[in-house]
């Protein structure tokens, strides 16, 4: 089987997506819906964040299957790069598992293996529920391996260090930067020459290595840059994000502001 950001990959498209950070099928699928009619499909992923967001894993199930009924993918970024976390992720119906803080390239094998089932990694058997975010009839255990995403942040000093090595890894999918990490852990100015620096160097690694790169953007213009200097797949804004500002901006309109 494939998935929808699967596909979008696979293609010369850009992949846009957003963040999620609010728990609720709700929201999720009014932001999706949003976009329904676009010509070229709106979205075609979620980034169901449950490091920072408001969401743990009681949520997971409710939100893959309410993105996957919009044509979308969920990808959830689990708390840590822990096993028993994406096991509970994937087995909710996650089409992909995002980790934070990949510093090496041992770190990003052992992510591989854990989304993988054995022989290939170590992920425990029981997807009773993982297939419902997927078209009815999708052959789960046949195809996960293969069809779901795994991804890891490049977000510190030595992830950037050891990035060639990284996006080396076998069964890696995405390198994916978080520029407010990146510039926290290394003591830089994000936007600055050096946090430039380092986000290029991941594009490049990632490339190489034909591995997809990924960044998040605080609003459609910084994922329009991105977009046109290469990233396969570009968050475009967060869901807190746009509902803070959207509201501060019609209470000035109604105040005449
Ligand atoms: C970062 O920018 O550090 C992220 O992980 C995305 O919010």
């Amino acid at each position: 089987f494939t998935t929808a950001i699967r596909d979008t990959l696979g293609s010369p498209s850009t992949a846009y997506g957003f963040w999620l950070t609010l728990p609720g099928a709700g929201v999720v699928k009014t932001i999706l819906r949003s976009t329904v009619g676009s010509p070229d499909g709106g979205f075609s992923w979620v980034l169901v964040d449950a490091e920072h967001g408001l969401i743990s894993d009681k949520d997971y199930y409710e939100l893959n299957n309410a993105i996957g009924s919009e044509g979308a993918s969920p990808i959830i970024r689990v708390p840590w790069a822990e096993e028993w976390m994406i096991k509970r992720a994937l087995d909710s119906g996650a089409h992909g598992i995002m980790t934070p803080m990949c510093h090496s390239a041992e770190d990003a094998a052992k992510v591989v293996k854990w989304c993988k089932y054995p022989p290939t990694g170590s992920r425990g058997y029981g997807p009773m529920f993982a297939a419902h975010s997927l078209p009815r009839g999708t052959n789960y255990d046949e195809g996960a391996d293969k069809a779901l995403m795994v991804v890891v942040q490049i977000e510190s000093r030595s992830g950037v260090e050891n990035v060639e090595e990284i996006a080396k890894v076998d069964g890696l999918d995405v390198l994916f930067i978080g520029p407010f990490d990146l510039a926290k852990q290394t003591g830089v100015v994000r936007g600055g020459e050096e946090h430039e620096a380092m986000i290029q160097r991941t594009l490049k690694a990632a490339k190489a290595a034909g591995k997809k790169a990924a960044i998040f953007c605080v609003d459609g213009a910084d994922a329009q840059k991105r977009a046109r200097q290469g990233f396969d797949m570009v968050s475009i804004i967060t869901d807190v994000g746009v509902l803070a500002q959207a509201m501060a901006q019609q209470l000035d309109i109604a105040k005449g502001k």
